[in-house]
């Protein structure tokens, strides 16, 4: 392995892996894409403090895991081409599509991905495929109807059940329309550059083209199917955009998803950790959401809320997060 070599331990089935993979990719950090497996898992466990991917291996040894920190971190090493775009307002919207690619743009993923036999089974092949690619068929399909016995019942962990099922995929479709809309008269979300928003909404959807039920609805939509497969290997072609420029179709986008979804399942999550209790509800568009507490929501919403205090002379930023509904639960604590 050369020097400067960084290792990806991820899966193809693992969206924050591919988001990793796709940042590498675009700065052309050099490294190699290493699906962990059966046979390398106890060189992926010897490095993991989590037993999670993705995780990068850097060529110092030291092992990094955890998608947003890893590219702030490769950001602070590799500077050139930053996927942070070039204004404050559009630099927060940015890492706020982020947080609810990652926070609640993982639940339509998860939720299709088990909830259907036909996406199960697609979804469980796939995985077996990976994880033990020197194995027999036989084995391999023993392994996918485990593996999908051990998954199915996980949904309810991420929020997927019967109460939340309609609400799940009725927004989902908001989501795809909007995003559609967006992506009509640009490459990437702010313009010809992809920033830390692009790489977070899009691994989530790319994750969603694996599964049948989704993946139709993503053909449905090619502007998000060109952007999903640009993101794959991005590349720049033009420059950042202002907010103006991207306001009109990004405005609504925020305004449904992030305004109506994200932030107040993430304050109830927040006052739920607080309070010390195990479930939640939130009443988001008018219909009751429940699900278990999730401690790592509550510290990346913690995150987005100092990086949102750190910034100086916030008021154009304010003016954009006021008009997206976006305001009150970065400054209130009681929202
Ligand atoms: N917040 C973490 C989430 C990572 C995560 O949830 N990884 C999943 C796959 S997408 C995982 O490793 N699940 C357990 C497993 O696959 O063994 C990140 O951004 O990297």
């Amino acid at each position: 392995m050369a020097d400067d070599q960084y290792v990806i331990y991820g899966s193809e089935y693992s969206p924050f892996s591919v988001k990793v993979r796709s940042y590498f990719r675009y700065k052309g950090v050099p490294h190699e894409w290493r699906p962990r497996t059966q046979e390398n898992y106890a060189d992926f466990q010897a490095h993991a403090k989590l037993p999670l991917i993705p995780l990068v291996l850097c060529p110092d040894g030291t092992a990094l895991q955890d998608s947003t920190p890893i590219l702030e971190k490769m950001e602070s090493l590799f500077p050139a081409t930053p996927i942070t775009p070039d204004s404050p307002e559009t630099a927060f919207v940015s890492a706020l599509l982020e947080e609810y690619g990652d926070e609640w743009g993982n639940k339509p993923m998860f939720h299709y991905r088990w909830w259907r036999e036909a996406d199960q089974l697609a979804v469980s092949k796939g995985v077996a495929a990976g994880l033990m690619p020197s194995a027999s068929d036989k084995e391999k399909e023993a392994f996918a109807a485990q593996f999908r016995e051990r998954m199915v019942p996980r949904l309810s962990f991420v929020g997927s059940s019967e109460q939340n099922k309609d609400l799940i995929e009725r927004t989902f479709d908001d989501y795809l329309d909007l995003l559609n809309r967006h992506l009509q008269s640009r490459s990437y979300l702010f313009g010809g550059r992809p920033s830390l928003g692009d790489f977070g909404l899009f691994c989530q959807l790319y994750g969603c083209t694996q599964q049948p039920t989704t993946a139709i609805m993503i053909e449905e939509k090619p502007n998000i199917a060109a952007w999903i497969d640009r993101m794959l290997e991005p590349d720049a072609d033009g420059e950042w955009q202002s907010w103006e420029e991207v306001s009109g179709t990004l405005l609504p986008l925020l305004l449904s998803q992030v305004a109506g979804l994200y932030f107040p399942w993430a304050l109830a999550n927040a006052r739920a950790l607080k309070e010390e209790r195990p479930t939640f509800t939130a009443t988001l568009k008018g219909s009751e959401f429940t699900q278990d507490t999730m401690k790592y929501t509550g510290r990346s919403l913690q995150a987005l809320k100092n990086r949102f205090s750190a910034i100086e002379n916030r008021q154009p930023l304010e003016e954009v997060l006021l008009a997206a509904e976006c305001l009150k639960p970065l400054v209130s604590e009681d929202w």
